[in-house]
């Protein structure tokens, strides 16, 4: 069997202690590879190494710095579809949609933060015979942790902007999705990226990701993955006075008015949904339709959704693959459960699944008839299950969309733009999409509020968040 192994310091290493955590593909629930349960040894190592590093590495110019991530890119391009199938069978998501989305995006990351920098500059404030001017320094070592839907897209996200901002990283990607992490180290050394610039640890969130989080070297963490988590990671923060960027869950709203244009509303809601198996932090989760297309949406959305082929992730003609282990449809399922015990009606779900199927299946699942407090109408699912209300004014549709602990992000449906702009005022979300979903431009500021994180990534944020600005003040 497979061993993966962590890169320290420019090497591909194996953990000091020897131990491994099995790494099992969602499409057959079979074990296919071992992954390093790395600890406070490896990390020791991985610190020592970008201590030394980030002398070299924070002297460089930005050009050059830009050089090597643009090598990274190309080479994650050559790699597409080795990069696609590592990831489509780490987690269980259609091939087709690995190849389409999530590997290009970890190109992407790398190019669009290359270019960044060697764009970035700082401000300057002048007054009578007096000059400021703001330096921006790198913050030293940072760290990044990233979860298992979106493996090399997020964690690409999180390196990219700190290497080209002049950090050296220690990253950890979800101990359920290492491939396409332990495949991004060989680019790296390929590339021949310094040593100690970028280390990759994997393991345990618990273990290794808690002892990043205790690390008081660690200037920085940028991390995605669960409100829980996030917390835990705010809190130890704080006592440290650390940095923080956190990316947490959503409960996601879409509001379809009835001038909207229903065709497209559907197809896209359908798809907003239900991609990646509806785990995406981004996935509407709660979909309020007013009154007089609620009926002619709903049939025309249930139909869909019935449609939607859920299968072998190596099928081109597949909409939904397995979702990430079977403890998550064991979680799934009790939303399901909560949702038939809170007298909500099951539109779509019931549907058989083929029988064939070995990993964690699940269908796409549309409930009507629960209230706006209800348990899934307020947690967080991240798994195939939306639900539908009706509604009859603007006000009432904005205070249901904004009852929630979360403010990721919202979409919008509707031919008026009054309307659409009055919404996008109204609506407690760090992003709010109009007549279109998960369309994202990596300038703008992505987040979200209350319990959906704290800071934004993206563009000009992301390369703040990863700099220490520095005053420099002139009399003359
Ligand atoms: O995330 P975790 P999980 C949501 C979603 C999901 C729930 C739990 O609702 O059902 O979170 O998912 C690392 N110190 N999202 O349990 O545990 C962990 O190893 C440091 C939303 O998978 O938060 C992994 O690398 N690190 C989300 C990363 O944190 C720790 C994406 C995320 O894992 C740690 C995923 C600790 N104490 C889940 N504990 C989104 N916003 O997109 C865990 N980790």
């Amino acid at each position: 069997m497979e061993k993966l192994l962590n890169y320290i310091n420019g090497e591909m290493v194996a953990p000091k202690l020897g131990n491994y955590l099995d790494n099992i593909e969602p499409a057959t629930a079979k074990v296919y590879a071992q992954i390093p349960l790395s600890t406070n040894e490896d990390l020791t190592l991985a610190l020592k190494g970008a201590k030394h590093a980030f002398e070299g590495w924070s002297k460089l110019s930005a050009d050059k710095r830009a050089e090597y991530l643009l090598k990274i890119a190309d080479k994650i391009t050559e790699a597409l579809d080795e990069l696609a199938a590592a990831e489509s069978k780490d987690t269980g998501k259609p091939l087709s949609l690995a190849k389409r989305v999530d590997i290009p995006r970890a190109a992407e990351n790398f190019k669009f933060f290359a270019h960044a920098i060697t764009q970035f500059s700082s401000e300057a404030h002048h007054s009578t015979h007096v000059v400021n001017y703001t330096k921006r320094d790198p913050l030293g070592i940072v760290g990044c942790i990233s979860p298992w839907n979106l493996p090399l897209y997020l964690f690409t996200w999180k390196i990219a902007p700190a290497l080209a901002a002049g950090n050296c990283v220690v990253a950890k990607p979800s101990e359920l999705t290492p491939y396409t992490a332990y495949l991004l180290s060989k680019i790296c050394i390929e590339v021949g990226l310094p040593k100690g610039v970028l280390n990759i640890l994997h393991g345990r969130g618990a273990e290794i990701g808690q002892a990043m989080v205790e690390a008081e070297s660690l200037k920085a963490i940028s991390f995605t993955g669960g409100t829980l988590t996030g917390k835990k990671i705010a809190q130890k923060s704080a006592s440290l006075l650390r940095k923080l960027s956190l990316e947490l869950g959503g409960k996601n709203p879409a509001i379809v008015l009835a001038d909207c244009d229903l065709e497209k509303t559907v197809s896209e809601l359908v798809r907003a949904s239900f991609t990646n198996q509806g785990e995406i932090c981004l996935c509407t989760s709660r979909i309020y339709v007013e009154k007089e297309v609620y009926n002619e949406f709903k049939t025309r959305f249930v139909e869909q959704v019935k449609n939607l082929k859920v299968g072998d992730p190596l099928d081109e003609a597949t909409n939904m693959g397995a979702l990430i282990s079977a403890e998550h449809v064991q979680k799934v399922l009790s939303y399901i459960q909560s949702a038939l015990d809170d007298g909500g009606l099951l539109l779509a779900g019931d549907e058989e699944l083929n029988d064939a199927l070995e990993g964690f299946f699940m269908r796409p699942h549309v409930f009507e008839g629960l209230s706006n407090h209800c348990k899934v109408n307020q947690e967080e699912v991240f798994g195939p299950l939306v639900t539908l209300q009706s509604f009859t004014s603007l006000e009432e549709v904005v205070e249901k969309a904004n009852d929630s602990s979360y403010g990721l992000a919202s979409t919008v449906w509707t031919r008026d733009v009054n309307k659409a702009h009055l919404l996008a005022d109204q609506l407690n979300t760090g992003i709010v999409w109009i007549n279109t979903w998960m369309n994202r431009d990596l300038r703008t500021p992505f987040g979200g509020m209350n319990n959906s994180g704290l800071g934004r990534e993206g563009g000009l944020e992301a390369l703040r968040f990863f700099t220490e600005p520095k005053n420099v003040c002139l009399s003359y």
